[in-house]
């Protein structure tokens, strides 16, 4: 099932499960307010079964606005999980490339703090890239999502977006190079009752359009994935909790080729089968 959250007529936030053929059910007389009071039930899918048996309004999905399906959980993210991943950085940046190597191999991943909640761009909203950047691209990931227990609950889609020039200067740059304004979008929606064998399935989709025409397309599965779900879910949770649970974004395999940059005007497109799309254009910002 598909929980999501959308603005009403009168910008009233609502939560809603949406379904394939393009509806979404109002969880609003349910009286269902937030999307983490599921997330914390013992079971978040049994829970919202139960719920949507009683009788609820079918919206159609071109009547509402759908936001991020993200409340106050904290942005996370794990890096070069890919091996396309890793090759792209050790390209990028001679000065870096020997940490991108073993941190690939190494037991401990890279993982670092992307946005807060507030921060979050949804469906539809502007993503952005540095003014001060001249080589920036999206990031399409699988994101994990964690309640305040730890517990896998969910899956999304994220856009870590990121200035290669920045993080390739210097390794230090990397909080600049992935942390500022509109540089994270998550959505449409988050999927609960699925697990990690059915998720390593997945391909995700990246397409870029510039004035009308395509200028970037890619692949790749999420089976690629070097570390098991487990493992960044305990370290993400290692001597730290989140009180409202937390994002996890699980790295790129998808990298553009070194002469491509964003634009301002460009829309990025992520499909994640199982999920759905996140469709954002580009602002420099
Ligand atoms: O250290 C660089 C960031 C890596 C990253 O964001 C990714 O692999 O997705
Ligand atoms: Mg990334």
């Amino acid at each position: 099932m598909k929980l999501c959250r959308f603005l009403d007529s009168q910008n009233r936030v609502h939560t809603g499960v949406l379904s394939d053929d393009d509806k979404v059910l109002d969880l609003a007389p349910a009286e269902v307010s937030s999307i983490t009071t599921l997330l914390e039930a013992a079971d978040p899918l049994k829970r919202l079964a139960a719920i949507a048996r009683s009788p609820l309004p079918r919206l159609d999905l071109s009547e509402v606005r759908l936001l991020s399906p993200v409340e106050r959980q904290e942005i996370w993210a794990v890096g070069v999980t890919y091996l396309r991943s890793k090759s792209a950085r050790m390209e990028e940046s001679d000065f870096s490339a020997s940490a991108y190597d073993r941190v690939y191999d190494a037991e401990r991943p890279e993982l670092f703090f992307k946005a807060l909640p507030e921060k979050v761009i949804g469906p539809g909203d502007s993503v952005g890239i540095r003014g001060d950047a001249t080589w920036s691209v999206p990031e399409p990931e699988l994101a994990l999502v964690l309640n305040s227990r730890g517990t896998l609950v969910g899956f999304t889609i994220g856009n870590d977006m990121s200035s290669r020039d920045i993080e390739g200067e210097n390794l230090l740059y990397l909080p600049q190079a992935k942390v500022y304004d509109r540089s994270c979008a998550i959505g449409p929606c988050i999927l609960i009752g699925r697990t990690e064998e059915e998720a390593r399935q997945w391909a995700i989709h990246l397409r870029i359009r510039r004035a009308g025409e395509e200028v970037f397309s890619g692949k790749t599965s999420v089976g690629q994935i070097k570390r098991s779900f487990d493992e960044l879910r305990q370290f993400t949770c290692r001597s730290q909790t989140f009180p409202h649970g937390v994002v996890l974004l699980t790295g790129t395999g998808i990298v553009p080729a070194d002469d491509f940059t964003l634009e301002a005007g460009d829309t990025v497109r992520i499909t994640i089968d199982g999920i759905g799309t996140l469709e954002n254009p580009v602002v420099r910002v």
